[in-house]
């Protein structure tokens, strides 16, 4: 059986809930399939965040898949690289690749999610916040605890009940739409070990 770890993140700076955490918990909801999903939910805490995502992969899932909110994007974003980097240009990790590239098969994942009706984007920068934090800290303790975990992060758009919260006019996407890509996409990597 295909064991996946599935982390989202808290709220943080203004918003009051992440849309990450709401289509994680929406999927718990609903999925009945043959994956064994494991689910986290990790602070906006860079310290903290270090030592969950650690402990986490020291469990050898098959896959990591971690998932942030993206504000104002509207696709779904399936991240390419995770980059040794801070916002204040600091390293994340001294001694450490300058990146990671993922090896999963993100244009079978784009080509699943498009031919489901949810737009998705492949991209190769996913910032240099936490959401990137995720990717490469999860790339780079996979790699050097020799797990066999391969890591993926998905950016997720706003839910609507977010921008209507907030007032502004930001692109939106469905928790049940975000949701049913999450569950695309673990399939989709689950079926390479077929
Ligand atoms: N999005 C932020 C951090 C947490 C989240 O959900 C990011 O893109 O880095």
């Amino acid at each position: 059986m295909t064991r996946i770890l599935i982390t989202a993140f808290e709220p943080y700076d203004r918003w009051k809930q992440n849309s990450s955490w709401l289509a994680l918990v929406d999927l718990t909801s609903w999925y009945e399939g043959a994956l064994e999903i494991s689910t986290r939910r990790y602070p906006v805490d860079l310290p903290k965040l270090r030592e969950m995502l650690e402990a986490d992969l020291a469990r050898n899932y098959d896959y990591a898949i971690h998932l942030g909110q993206a504000p104002g994007s509207p696709v779904i974003k399936l991240e390419s690289v995770g980059l040794n980097l801070r916002t204040n240009g600091e390293p994340l990790l001294v001694d450490a690749p300058a990146a990671y590239r993922s090896t999963l098969d993100l244009d079978g994942c784009l080509e699943r999610l498009t031919a489901a009706g949810i737009p998705s984007q492949i991209s190769h920068h996913a910032g240099t916040y936490l959401c990137n934090a995720a990717l490469f800290l999860s790339q780079h303790y996979g790699e050097m605890m020799g797990r066999r975990t391969q890591s993926l992060f998905l950016h997720l758009p706003l839910t609507p009940g977010q921008v209507a919260t907030d007032g502004s006019a930001l692109a939106s996407m469905s928790t049940p739409m975000q949701s049913a890509a999450i569950a695309v996409v673990s399939e989709h990597l689950a079926q390479a070990d077929r």
